[in-house]
């Protein structure tokens, strides 16, 4: 292995704690990433030494705050490897980037009739708001199943396309299966049919590298908290002749050019898209979480994670009457499972009194437990500040939880 674990734990004190006495490991890497020095250390430059409202102006802490603002968004940029900066919107998470679209897209291009396909293994946060623009404008929601190991059923996604279907809005990884999806396959089908694709890169952008114009995408949504920077910020990339034709989410200040009471326009992408104070501290903070993983490089963040993966699912598999849910061969670090007929609750609460943190429940995703039939999940995920050692407690912990049962 080829990181330095010493100096990269050293960047996040916050795992150098105990819990219940123990030493604390998180695998709850899914749900919500811990955040480096390096950001926190932003998040303090600018609440401490420059603070000023952004775009708006001309004193010397307005114009370095917005230039700090604007900056993150070239850091995103190149990130993503979008083709213009201005196709990067900054919001509020990956839950309101696709609101955004839901809304916006659908105000313009859904009339009544047409359809949107999702993927059975989405995030209620790509479900519910392609749900309520379906009640809105009277289409209908299709979806495309995945198999039991956790793969998608790309070959049904011809049968499922007609000439109704205005969008599709797909997982690049699960949150449940931990399923690293054909996405550009996809992408290429369903431009096949002229049908734009918007990916929920929540899972992906803090694992993967990511091209969108590699990818072709049409959208693509991440969330701020899932990579090492701030709750609250996210970002939606959306091609700028999509952006442009859309109209805009939120109204409200820059968002506009010019204001009266008879007629209000636009201001140009991005401020369209971006109305009130954003949370430009989370942008800068954010920027700086994106250089950071970018300094240790994705790629080796991304073999390092597989080894942790591939690791933890030897061991979990030597369990008896463990069942892992999602065994996709293209996986992230994520391991949704059960262990003999132990409820998710109960483990999790055990679990956390050997100072394990894992997530617990729905996950978020209905469809998906519906599918294998279950109420609940238990759910471990791993990312490059975790350890083989961390692995090896937690399964001694899984097994001596089942001895008392
Ligand atoms: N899409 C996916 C695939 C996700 O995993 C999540 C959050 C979201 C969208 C929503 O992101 P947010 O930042 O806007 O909340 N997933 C999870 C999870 O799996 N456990 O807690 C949050």
């Amino acid at each position: 292995m080829d990181f330095n674990y010493q100096d990269i734990r050293k960047d996040f004190p916050i795992l150098d704690q105990q819990v219940n006495k123990r030493p604390w490991v998180y695998f709850d890497n899914a749900a919500t990433t811990q955040r480096p020095l390096p950001v926190v250390e932003k998040i303090r430059e600018f609440s401490l030494q420059t603070n000023a409202n952004i775009h708006r102006g001309t004193h010397a802490h307005a114009i370095r705050t917005t230039e700090a603002y604007e900056n993150a968004r070239d850091i995103v940029r190149d990130f993503l490897h979008a083709k213009e900066r201005e196709e990067i919107i900054f919001t509020h998470g990956t839950t309101e980037s696709i609101n955004l679209v839901a809304r916006s897209f659908c105000e313009k291009f859904l009339s009544e009739g047409d359809e949107i396909i999702v993927t059975e293994m989405e995030h209620h946060a790509n479900i519910v708001p392609w749900q309520m623009a379906c009640e809105r404008h009277h289409a209908s929601l299709k979806v495309l199943p995945f198999a039991d190991n956790g793969t998608l059923k790309t070959e049904l996604l011809e049968s499922l396309i007609s000439d109704r279907t205005k969008i599709l809005a797909v997982a690049h990884v699960s949150n449940t299966l931990g399923t690293v999806n054909p996405i550009k396959e996809i992408i290429r089908i369903a431009h096949s049919h002229n049908i734009p694709v918007l990916v929920d890169g929540a899972q992906s952008a803090p694992h993967t590298t990511i091209d969108v114009q590699d990818l072709d995408c049409d959208f693509f949504a991440f969330s701020g908290h899932k990579i090492y920077g701030p709750t609250g910020i996210g970002v939606l990339y959306g091609k700028r002749s999509w952006l442009d034709a859309m109209p805009p989410f939120l109204g409200g200040g820059e968002m506009i050019d010019r204001v009266t009471f008879e007629k209000t326009t636009y201001n140009e992408l991005p401020h369209k898209f971006e109305a009130g104070t954003p949370h430009y501290v989370g942008a800068i903070a954010m920027g700086s979480a994106i250089q950071y993983i970018e300094n240790i490089g994705i790629d080796k963040i991304a073999s390092y994670e597989h080894q942790l993966l591939n690791y933890a699912t030897d061991q979990m598999k030597a369990l008896k009457n463990l069942k892992i849910f999602g065994e996709s061969p293209e996986k992230t670090g994520v391991i949704c499972f059960q262990l003999d007929q132990i409820h998710p609750f109960d483990l999790g609460t055990l679990l956390d009194q050997l100072g394990i943190a894992v997530r617990t429940g729905r996950l978020c995703a209905d469809p998906v437990m519906d599918h294998f039939g279950v109420t609940a999940m238990t759910r471990a995920s791993f990312t490059f500040y975790n350890t083989i050692e961390e692995i090896d407690s937690f399964v001694a912990a899984l097994k001596r939880i089942r001895l008392m049962f």
